[in-house]
């Protein structure tokens, strides 16, 4: 008997979440969607329950990101809220500079090309897009726009994950 009711409240919690996937707004998928635990080089989705810091960072169309660099402590959940306040779409894409460099070359390739990934906010202008995302590797690292020529504008800027007792 309780065999039977936690099937059906798990096959109703993932057809609900599947409903989510193809709804047109874009929110409500995400939450819907669970925390992926793949481990990047850079990183891994973060938990947005143990977010141990919330960075605001603004994309315009003049090409560049504010701040224009970033420094974080090996380990810490971040909280990005990436606004575009240009005219144009634009994105904020985390990832070492080899992949950010062959993703941008697809880009080109592929214009139309749509994807989300947990390290990727695309956002429309003048709105505002989140990524959470925890810091499970030490080193330098990138945020870039990879939208068709902006990267090659200069659209990239450093991140730097400072190991444990590393100095800055
Ligand atoms: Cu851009």
């Amino acid at each position: 008997m309780f065999r039977t009711l936690l099937v059906t409240v798990i096959s109703t919690a993932y057809f609900s979440g599947h409903a989510f996937a193809h709804g047109d707004a874009k929110n409500a998928r995400k939450l819907a969607k669970p925390i992926s635990t793949e481990e990047k080089e850079f990183g891994r989705e973060g938990d947005p329950k143990s977010v141990s810091r919330t960075v605001k960072v603004d994309m315009s169309d003049s090409m560049r990101f504010m701040p224009g660099s970033l420094e974080f402590r090996l380990g810490e959940t971040v909280k990005f809220v990436v606004r575009n306040s240009g005219k144009t779409m634009h994105e904020m894409v985390l990832g070492t500079m080899q992949e950010l460099k062959a993703h941008a070359e697809l880009m080109k390739k592929h214009p139309t090309m749509e994807h989300d990934e947990p390290y990727m906010a695309h956002v429309a202008p003048g709105k505002t897009e989140t990524i959470v995302w925890k810091f499970t590797k030490a080193g330098q690292f990138y945020y870039g726009c990879l939208v068709p020529g902006h990267f090659e504008a200069g659209m990239v800027a450093p991140i730097r994950v400072l190991d444990k007792g590393e100095k800055k």
